[in-house]
């Protein structure tokens, strides 16, 4: 096998990746997304800037995987851009370090706190907001954090400067989770700036895929102080002052990266990168313009900041994720393995358009500038691009955590604009039929309802999975309490229309298995 991959030994034909001097962004839940796209534009506009203080140290929640993919790099990776015609490969080098707080709990703590660090930026998936069916913070989820929480404010208070850092910043309890990590950092950074004088502003930016995303995180991080330190007014103010929460929308097909892909990257680099990642050419990055300090130069690398933010959320969740989720469910159920060849297959492709077109867009105020009719276009070019070979059971986990953004507001604002959405009624009815299929198969889908879902379609059968009617199940879930806003899980309209497409794929997966 070829050497590994390292900053100090890159393959002298391609750009050198930069190496920033300071890690100026700490970035919770370092997955293929970010270093397809986050990491990217910080990397471009270091580039082009020459500004070396946007070093990332990534933090990876569950599993060390992806530091002991890049640390013996020195956090240096490659892209892969796949696309339909041909590809290309990229050094990133803006990643200076992963670390996981199963074990380094104070090193993220301590780097949060920073006077360097000035962003805080989140990819961790919708599930990882710790969040109820009702969408408030699910403080069960949170409790090993918020009481580590509650006592490292309890050692430090008043302490002075030249306290040891350890007992200033914390960390002795691992963090659990993201959410929890994050405010266990801002209490730090708090305390830290407050020993040094100093006021410390940071940005935390999320860049997962929910509507208002900013203004989510901002509530689930105060309704956790609350839980914590309820009587800490000091560490409110300062976060009402000092600290923002911009939206964002965040847009690149990043699939997961496949062995057969780190082989063919070994051959063309001639060094082995455990740390690829691959994406397709597309990219965007919309912001909101809402920093509490400086940032990096994203808008030379094609971000937009903007104080419009929320017209671009809305519309990629719902024309981009939202087809993508029923292309991966009626995929899934036709037999195809990839998004790609879903929407090859002309049936399934008449009711993504059904759904982007008839549904969705009428719901959209464009964005200034945008014709969304185009957009939803070249989204279905998008998904046709065989290269990256995303497959439809990927973009399928989590579907209680997606649906509600992806397809539930076109649901609700369609019904109230007197008009059935049938192509979201198709979608529902696939993910049913996912569902019931896997409890079939004595399989719990991937999401972390799952459970719940597979007693949903028992329930149904009375106690039997076998006897649970296909429409009786598609009609349960898609009244799944949190799936579909207000009562529109339980309009009758809806359901009818859910039914009779969960009948009508019954007869087609028949047809495609027989
Ligand atoms: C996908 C997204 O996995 C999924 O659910 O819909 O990850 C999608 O590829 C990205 O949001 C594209 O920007």
């Amino acid at each position: 096998m070829n050497d590994r991959l390292h900053r100090r030994a890159v393959p002298a034909d391609l750009e050198p990746p930069v190496h920033p001097e300071s890690v100026g962004i700490v970035h919770l839940g370092i997955g293929a997304f970010h270093r397809a796209h986050q990491a990217v534009f910080t990397e471009l506009a270091a580039r082009s800037r020459g500004d070396l203080r946007w070093g990332i140290l990534g933090v990876t929640q569950r599993s060390a995987t992806v530091r002991d993919q890049l640390r013996p790099q020195g956090g240096v990776y490659s892209v892969l851009t796949a696309g339909r015609e041909e590809s290309s490969v990229d050094l990133v080098g803006s990643v200076l370090d992963v670390a996981w707080p199963a074990e380094e709990t104070a090193r993220v703590l301590g780097t949060i706190a920073a006077p360097t660090t000035h962003l805080v930026t989140l990819t961790v998936t919708e599930k990882g907001y710790c969040r109820d069916a009702g969408g408030a913070l699910d403080l069960g989820l949170v409790r090993s954090d918020l009481d580590a929480l509650g006592a490292e404010q309890e050692a430090a208070p008043g302490m002075p400067a030249h306290s040891g850092t350890n007992l200033l910043v914390g960390g002795a309890v691992p963090a659990s989770t993201a959410v929890g990590l994050l405010v266990r950092g801002l209490a730090a950074r708090y305390r830290a700036a407050r020993a040094a004088g100093e006021l410390r502003p940071l940005t935390v930016l999320t860049c997962d895929n929910m509507v208002d995303n900013g203004r989510v995180l901002e509530g689930l991080v105060r309704a956790a102080l609350e839980a914590a330190v309820p009587g800490d007014t000091a560490l409110r103010a300062w976060l009402d002052e000092h600290v923002t929460f911009p939206c964002s929308m965040v847009d690149r097909i990043v699939p997961a990266t496949t062995a057969a892909q780190r082989d063919a990257v070994e051959q063309r680099l001639g060094v082995r990168d455990e740390g690829l990642v691959v994406g397709e050419p597309y990219r965007q990055w919309v912001i909101e313009d809402r920093f509490a300090g400086p940032r990096p130069a994203w808008e030379d690398a094609g971000a937009t900041i903007t104080d419009d933010v929320a017209v671009w959320e809305r519309a990629k969740l719902r024309l981009l994720n939202g087809t993508h989720s029923l292309l991966a469910y009626a995929g899934r159920l036709a037999g195809h393995a990839t998004i790609a060849e879903a929407i090859d297959d002309p049936a399934i492709e008449a009711r993504a358009r059904q759904l982007l077109f008839d549904d969705a867009l009428p719901t959209l105020t464009p964005p200034r500038g945008a014709d969304l009719a185009a957009y939803g276009e070249s989204l279905l070019e998008r998904f046709a691009n065989p290269a990256t070979g995303h497959t439809t059971v990927q973009v399928s986990m989590d579907g209680t955590q997606k649906i509600p953004y992806r397809w539930g507001d076109t649901v609700a604002e369609r019904l109230a604009a007197g008009e059935i959405p049938h192509g979201a009624a198709y979608a529902l009815a696939a993910w049913s039929e996912v569902v019931r299929h896997e409890a079939l198969a004595g399989r719990l889908v991937d999401d972390p309802r799952a459970a719940q879902l597979r007693d949903v379609v028992r329930a149904v059968g009375r106690g039997s999975v076998e006897a649970a009617r296909p429409e009786d199940v598609a009609r349960a879930l898609t009244a799944l309490p949190g799936l579909l806003p207000g009562g529109s899980g339980t309009d009758p309209a809806l359901l009818d229309a859910v039914v009779d497409e969960a009948e009508r794929l019954v007869g087609a997966e028949a047809v495609a298995t027989r």
